[in-house]
């Protein structure tokens, strides 16, 4: 069994937390997962205040054990949204795409786990001083906004830079995935995609039939021009935005082209028009599973991994 500081630390069974995806990770996905024995987490993405509090009560109806909320730091609602959250006194906030740290002192005073996602060992750092529990090093393997840095080099930088328990994401899909991370010194691990696929995942049924069918070569990154890189699943959409970015067109139409664009995919499946945002492990899923039984799949087989780890040692 593999169990490590993270599990005691936020009162979970097995070291691994579901990606707080915008549009798509809701009160009923975080409970699943939740209920599966890992840490759900509500994607406030640009929602306002009131329906993060509204998915915080469904996910409190549908499970008794600890769940977490992913803020989107690019989001108008972040203020909002950060309140919400130290009032509500949820278990951990997850933050993504920016700096949290003037919302530092409203959640520890809370009580609450704050464990931002970092991309680099300066972010890491700056966190470890502000009182972070713990970080998610996060890899541009990830759907979504990314960072420079790929999971490999990401995750030891960031062990050696900090003291706090350190959480791996980015191209993780399955048990190797989960103990390569270990073997890099993380003591925790961050899905989205794979959950995104689950049964319990409410989002669009033709965004989880994109992701099941997409290949090893199914993502694309876009939006570097406008210093905020995503990667997302080859579509009409993200391909015509890769190539408007070498193109003369202002700063203003590129960023007009993807507005609305997540939850046209999320919500209405619309797949000329959506931005079905993926990460590289897209390749690696191919059936709709119960949040329960892939977090099941995961650990026995990154048991496995890890058992057999010495296998080529003489
Ligand atoms: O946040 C994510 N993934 C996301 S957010 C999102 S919504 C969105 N949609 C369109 C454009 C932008 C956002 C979709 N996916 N992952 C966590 C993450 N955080 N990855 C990288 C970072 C990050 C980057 C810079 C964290 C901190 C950071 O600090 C820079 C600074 O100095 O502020």
């Amino acid at each position: 069994m593999i169990h490590t500081p993270i599990c005691d630390l936020v009162g979970i069974e097995y070291p691994i937390f579901q990606g707080g995806m915008a549009w798509v990770a809701d009160g009923y996905l975080a409970a699943a997962v939740s209920n599966g024995g890992g840490l759900g987490i509500i994607g406030a993405g640009n929602a306002p205040g009131s329906f993060v509090k509204e998915q915080i009560t469904l996910a409190k109806s549908l499970t008794n054990k600890p769940f977490g909320v992913n803020v989107m730091l690019m989001s108008p609602f972040a203020d909002e949204v950060a309140q919400v959250l130290a009032d509500e006194k949820v278990a951990v906030v997850t933050t993504g795409a920016g700096n949290p740290s003037k919302y530092m002192d409203l959640w520890l005073g809370a009580g609450i786990k704050v464990i931002p996602v970092v991309a680099s060992v300066s972010m890491a750092k700056l966190m470890t001083r502000v009182g972070a529990s713990a970080v998610i090093a996060e890899g541009g393997e990830s759907g979504g906004h990314i960072g420079e840095l790929s999971t490999l080099p990401l995750v030891p930088q960031v062990c050696d830079a900090t003291d706090l328990p350190v959480i791996a994401a980015g191209g993780i899909g399955d048990g190797r995935g989960v103990a390569a991370a270990f073997m890099l010194g993380a003591v925790g691990v961050q899905l989205g995609t794979r959950f995104l696929t689950s049964k319990e995942c409410t989002v669009h049924p033709n965004y989880k039939e994109k992701v099941l069918k997409a290949g090893d070569l199914g993502t694309i990154t876009t939006g570097k021009r406008l210093g905020h890189p995503v990667r997302s699943l080859k579509t009409p959409l993200s391909r015509a935005l890769a190539k408007a970015e070498y193109s003369q067109i202002s700063d203003e139409e590129l960023d007009a082209m993807a507005v609305g664009a997540l939850r046209l995919a999320a919500k209405e499946g619309d797949i000329q028009k959506g931005c079905f945002l993926a990460g590289q492990i897209a390749g690696m899923v191919n059936k709709e599973q119960p949040c329960a039984e892939i977090i099941q799949e995961i650990f026995t087989e990154a048991e496995q991994v890890l058992t057999g780890a010495n296998k080529w040692v003489r």
